[in-house]
């Protein structure tokens, strides 16, 4: 039972998305007969549910995780990846035929969003699953199911992006070379000693952790969170990483009365003053 009253935002097919009232929106896969695999359906759910958390201004923290256990077996997972089922040969085909890879939009939606996104892994992080909790700001894995493991050189769908050369700068070269070209199974325990987890939590108490983490964040100033994550973003993510940076470092210009001035100076048609602005050192 949660601490937290969870109100459903809105009813999908492949995933839930609900929100808590103070600040946190929890999202999670939830086809948990496959181990939370995403065909294109559940990636264009996931990123519409994604899109309203950035655009709601009263959300700060995003959680990402996967409903379970399976009906099947009682398994736990994050997520497996891409479906199996769904792949043909130019991508991941649904209902409308159309060939697609779209879950690296979905990666660079959390990658740029604005808001502290939490992987909360349940279960096996796998595949492309692996790669969403690659890229996800911080990551809490349950103690007794949590397995993180990378298939995609098993199936052949390989993630050359931040799945691997991110998770590269997070687990060191030659931990993430081990992952991708052996592909064991690794336990919470072991993820956590390599630097892609943040804390290993009882199963029991891991949506309630998750949600005291984000209240946490909550509590600090969402400029200084916003511009610490696309700092760090910004080293690994070359001149998009200095834009989305930069963009915030002009909007914080835009509240100085210089910005007002400069503005103001042009729509008045006269030459902007600039004189009675210190140059601070
Ligand atoms: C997850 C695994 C390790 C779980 O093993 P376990 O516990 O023994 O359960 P199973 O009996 O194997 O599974 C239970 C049921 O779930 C089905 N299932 C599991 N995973 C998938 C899946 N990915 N697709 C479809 N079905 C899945 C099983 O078939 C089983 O069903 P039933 O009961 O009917 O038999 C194990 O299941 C496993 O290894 N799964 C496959 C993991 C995998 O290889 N995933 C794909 C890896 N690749 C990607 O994800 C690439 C994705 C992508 O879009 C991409 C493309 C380009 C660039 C980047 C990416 C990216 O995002 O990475």
């Amino acid at each position: 039972m949660s601490k937290v009253n969870w109100q459903t935002v809105k009813e999908y097919e492949d995933i839930t998305y609900k929100k808590s009232g103070d600040g946190v929106a929890r999202i999670a896969f939830n086809r948990p007969e496959v181990r939370n695999a995403f065909r294109p359906k559940t990636v264009g759910e996931l990123f519409e549910a994604l899109l309203d958390a950035r655009e709601d201004t009263s959300i700060g923290v995003v959680l990402l995780s996967g409903e379970g256990p399976s009906p099947k077996d009682g398994g736990w997972a994050f997520c497996s990846g891409g479906d199996q089922n769904a792949r043909g040969h130019q991508g991941y085909v649904d209902d409308d035929g159309m060939p697609r890879l779209n879950i690296l939009e979905v990666q660079r939606l959390i990658r740029f969003m604005p808001k502290v996104v939490i992987c909360v892994a349940p279960g096996w992080a796998v595949g492309g699953g692996h790669s969403l909790h690659t890229v996800c700001d911080l990551t809490l894995a349950s103690k007794e199911h949590a397995i993180f493991k990378q298939t995609d050189a098993d199936v052949t769908s390989f993630d050359g992006g931040y799945g691997s050369a991110y998770l590269a700068k997070m687990v060191g070269q030659k931990r993430a070379r081990e992952i991708f070209f052996l592909g064991r199974n690794y336990s919470a325990q072991e993820a956590f000693e390599m630097g892609m987890v943040n804390a290993v939590i009882p199963h029991d108490e891991l949506e309630d952790t998750a949600y005291d983490w984000a209240q946490e964040i909550l509590a600090k100033s969402p400029t200084s969170i916003k511009m610490l994550k696309f700092a760090f973003n910004a080293t690994d993510d070359g001149m998009v990483g200095q834009q989305v940076f930069a963009g915030e470092a002009t909007r914080l210009a835009y509240m100085t009365d210089e910005a007002k001035e400069g503005r103001n100076a042009f729509l008045e048609k006269r030459k902007p003053n600039f004189k009675d602005i210190k140059w601070i050192p």
